[in-house]
């Protein structure tokens, strides 16, 4: 087997191939380093935990992540909290970085004896359509190298060589949901023991815990605005604003150590299975970071793969393989499904957007007017009905 990419999707399954007795290689285009201080998700699903434990690698989560079950919404009207581990089937999240988890797969995946290539790009996945695919790559030193196996799993994200090496009959899905997010990792406390969700006049506010020293938080940000426009002051200038810190309480300021714009995107590939190549995680499908899914669907699929692949390669039993990209996606489609819920019912339109919207003329303004409308209908009927807390609730934890 050969695994391209070392991000949650490619380390799961190259452990859970490697503990059923399946050689695999994993070709990684960064360093180590910058695969174990690669700051992004921190919010694990229930299930994503689940199949950690199941497979032994769930030391990490349960000695340093925390539990997590509330999230508090900012509005004009005022602030309500919703205990979401109360509601639905009563399930709360871990917090824990991204980047731990991948230095606890890479750890155990080392131990197991697994091989991986750092600083090893993948360049194009070959004749997938047959039996003996293979991938063409350049080591460290520049020089070509040429890899072959029975399958290929592309677990290289969004811009990896699995997606393009996709052949022309692949479909993907594109939206575009017209927001973009400054998001900030900033080295302060946690400043609420909730999820901040701060609806506000200029655009969106966020506050998610990382750690006991880090915090990360959003801005909804004008699209072209470069990500350092802002100077800190400024930047902490609004999130106090938007997240109504003179009516709530002060924020803990601190150093901003990171500052990335993400374009609030999703895109699904379909099918996931091209012959021999294997689509998993971000390669299979991107989901805007608004509900916190992308790398609980990776780990998901990662599970999913490494059983069809255990099976086909072990028992000759293709079944598993030949649902897969069906599998996967009824869960890709519903993941995308309440991202977009959730992505409008945070942000203004984006007509309307961060720093005083740039819509123009009497029907732009209308629109933005309606869709405030809908949002804060959205909003009250959030705060007031017990049904919709609990819809809420299952599709927010759930994967
Ligand atoms: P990754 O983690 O991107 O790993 C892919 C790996 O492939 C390598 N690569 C290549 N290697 C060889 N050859 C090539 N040609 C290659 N091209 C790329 C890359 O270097 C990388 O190491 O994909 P994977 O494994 O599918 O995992 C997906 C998750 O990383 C992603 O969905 C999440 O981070 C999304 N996400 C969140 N998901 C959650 O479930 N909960 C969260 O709280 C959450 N918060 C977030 C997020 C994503 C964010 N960003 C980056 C938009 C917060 C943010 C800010």
């Amino acid at each position: 087997m050969v695994v391209l990419g070392a991000g949650p999707a490619g380390l799961l399954l190259g452990n859970l191939l490697l503990a059923a007795g399946i050689d695999c290689v994993i070709l990684e285009r960064a360093s180590r380093s910058h695969v174990e201080n690669r700051a992004r998700a921190g919010f694990l699903a229930p299930n994503t935990a689940r199949i950690l434990e199941r497979h032994g690698l769930a030391d990490g989560l349960h000695r340093y992540g925390h539990r997590h079950g509330t999230c508090e919404f900012r509005t004009r009207e005022g602030r309500f909290r919703l205990d979401y581990g109360l509601l639905g089937q009563g399930e709360q999240h871990y917090v824990y970085p991204q980047q731990n988890l991948v230095t606890d797969l890479l750890r155990h995946y080392l131990d197991l004896g697994g091989r991986i290539r750092f600083d090893t790009e993948a360049l194009a996945v070959h004749d997938a359509d047959g039996t003996r695919p293979s991938v063409t790559a350049r080591e460290p030193d520049g020089r070509p190298t040429r890899w072959t196996a029975r399958y290929v799993a592309g677990c290289d994200g969004r811009h990896g060589a699995a997606r393009r090496s996709l052949p022309p009959d692949a479909v993907r899905h594109h939206h575009d949901h017209g927001v973009t997010w400054l998001g900030l990792l900033a080295e302060a406390p946690p400043s609420l023991d909730a999820v901040g969700y701060a609806l506000h006049e200029r655009g969106f506010a966020g506050h998610m815990a990382r750690t006991p020293e880090v915090t990360r938080y959003y801005l909804q940000w004008r699209r072209g605005t470069a990500a350092d426009a802002w100077s800190e002051q400024r930047v902490w200038d609004e999130l106090d604003v938007r997240m109504r810190a003179e009516d709530h309480g002060p924020l803990h300021r601190g150093p901003l150590l990171e500052r990335g714009l993400f374009d609030l995107t999703c895109e699904v590939i379909e099918p996931l299975r091209h012959g021999s190549l294997l689509l998993a995680g971000d390669a299979a499908s991107l989901l805007a970071p608004a509900a916190a899914k992308g790398a609980n669907l990776a780990v998901l699929e990662a599970e999913m793969l490494a059983t069809a692949l255990t099976d086909a390669l072990t028992r000759g039993d293709t079944t598993g393989l030949g649902t897969y990209s069906d599998r996967c996606l009824a869960h890709i489609w519903r993941a995308q499904e309440f991202t977009g819920w959730m992505t409008r019912l945070l942000h203004a339109a984006p007509d309307a957007d961060a720093n005083g919207g740039h819509g123009t003329g009497a029907d732009a303004l209308a629109g933005s007017f309606f869709q405030a409308g809908l949002r804060r209908s959205r909003i009250a009927s959030l705060r007031t009905s017990r049904i919709h807390q609990d819809w809420f609730a299952e599709n927010y934890v759930g994967v």
